[in-house]
């Protein structure tokens, strides 16, 4: 019964009140909140059973590891916040190179509201997506996870310390508070930028998880993220970390099966 409770108390945290949108991948596109704003599956998207040891991560996740694939929200004025939390669970492999060049290098997206679908700067709204590879004049981090914000006042980026190409679940948030913004890995602050001001900059292109910022003359979006998605959950507060999706626990969940995995050695 105590373990009940206690997991119950966790389940908590996918019931925020100021859930925007909420994508489970449960094998579908689907908005849980209630809002309506359900998805679209581009492209070779699959559902995989491989999921992050959290309790949020219910039993289906996004297989977005194909070249090419997102999924797109069409815009709603729902998605023009000021302040916000913008979360997810990402697995990215050691290698996560996309292989076709007209994706592009530079940052996959994990999940972003994009502001225009031009070529340009800071044309995401907000967002958050993991550097592929450090291209000669870029400041990119291979495995770091990078946010941005559009604001009236200037584009901001905060970047983790923090790689996660190591082919397991991490959790990834961006907070906005309209004058703090924060990037969070596996709930830890990773980068903070304060002391902003003006306003987040909105447009009417969709929100897109697994893809990036610019249709090309290809009409695909760039910066595809070749890896997997889960749990995508914007809400209309900055949340702190123990209001976030419950973020998994690989190595504790690691450790306790080689625990178990010793008992049953020594019991042969
Ligand atoms: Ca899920
Ligand atoms: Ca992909």
């Amino acid at each position: 019964m105590r373990c009940a409770i206690f997991l119950l108390l966790l389940g908590n945290a996918s019931l925020h009140g100021g859930t925007v949108a909420h994508y489970r991948f449960e094998n579908d596109y689907t908005d849980s909140s209630g809002n309506g704003l359900d998805g679209a599956g581009n492209g070779a998207l699959a559902f995989d059973s491989n999921v992050a040891a959290s309790d949020d991560a219910g039993s289906s996740a996004l297989n977005a590891t194909a070249d090419f694939d997102y999924v797109s929200v069409s815009h709603n004025a729902a998605f023009e916040l000021q302040t916000f939390t913008l979360e997810a669970f990402v697995r990215v492999p050691t290698q996560y190179t996309n292989t076709v060049g007209t994706v592009g290098p530079n940052s996959q997206y994990i999940a972003h509201k994009l502001r225009s679908t031009s070529s340009g700067s800071f044309l995401s709204s907000y967002g958050i997506s993991v550097d592929q590879s450090s291209s000669a004049g870029s400041n990119l981090q291979p495995g770091a996870v990078r946010a941005t914000i559009a604001l009236s006042t200037g584009g901001i980026s905060l970047t983790s310390n923090a790689a996660i190409n190591d082919n397991a679940w991490h959790h990834v948030a961006l907070t906005f508070s309209g004058t703090v913004a924060t990037l969070y890995v596996d709930g830890r602050v990773e980068d903070v930028i304060g002391g902003l001001g003006g306003s987040v900059l909105h447009g009417d292109a969709p929100f897109l998880v697994g893809s990036g910022n610019f249709a090309g003359s290809t009409s695909v979006f760039r910066r595809n993220l070749d890896g997997w998605v889960d749990e995508v959950r914007l809400t209309n507060t900055t949340l702190s970390p123990s209001e976030f999706l419950v973020v998994p626990e690989p190595s504790t969940a690691l450790l306790g099966c080689l625990g178990l995995a010793g008992l049953l050695l020594r019991r042969r």
